[in-house]
């Protein structure tokens, strides 16, 4: 498989709980290498403009008030299958359906308040990283 790279979010829940390092631990055991990481604080509108997809849903005043409520991580993880890989350790967006072992089992506290982000395809993963990452701020 492919090396690839995606766009992972550690969420306003888990920065507030202090679980970035533990989070961290957990894609580095997995063997997703972190090339790209900052700490920021999003505006209401740069969340509504990232979660844009989502416009149309239910959840979507909800979702983009509570990623712009505290200070987020993102960061770019690069390995073999990045994006499903990631995705496998997130489990799925509600807690409740999470397999043992994941980072939303373990940390996530209800289906709005799930700890990570993460990209679900390589063209979003793209897009994603354009997002927030300029060239100089990726290392190979
Ligand atoms: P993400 O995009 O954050 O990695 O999560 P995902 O693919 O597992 O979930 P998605 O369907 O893309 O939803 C994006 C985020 O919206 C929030 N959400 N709230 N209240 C609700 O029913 C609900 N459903 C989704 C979650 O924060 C989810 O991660
Ligand atoms: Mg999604």
């Amino acid at each position: 498989m492919a090396i690839e790279r995606t766009l992972s979010i550690i969420k306003p829940d888990a920065t507030r709980r202090n679980l970035t390092g533990k989070i961290n631990a957990k894609f580095e055991d997995a063997g997703l290498r972190i090339v790209a990481q900052k700490r920021i604080q999003l505006s209401l509108q740069q969340a509504q403009q990232f979660y844009a997809v989502h416009s149309a849903r239910p959840f979507f005043g909800e979702l983009t008030e509570f990623m712009a409520s505290g200070p987020v991580v993102v960061q770019v993880l690069e390995g073999e299958g990045a994006v499903l890989k990631n995705r496998e350790v997130m489990g799925a967006t509600n807690p409740k359906d999470a397999a043992p072992g994941t980072v939303r089992a373990e940390f996530a506290e209800s289906v709005g308040e799930n700890s990570v982000h993460g990209s679900d395809a390589p063209e979003t993963a793209a897009q994603e990283i354009a997002f927030f990452f300029s060239g100089i701020e990726l290392v190979g």
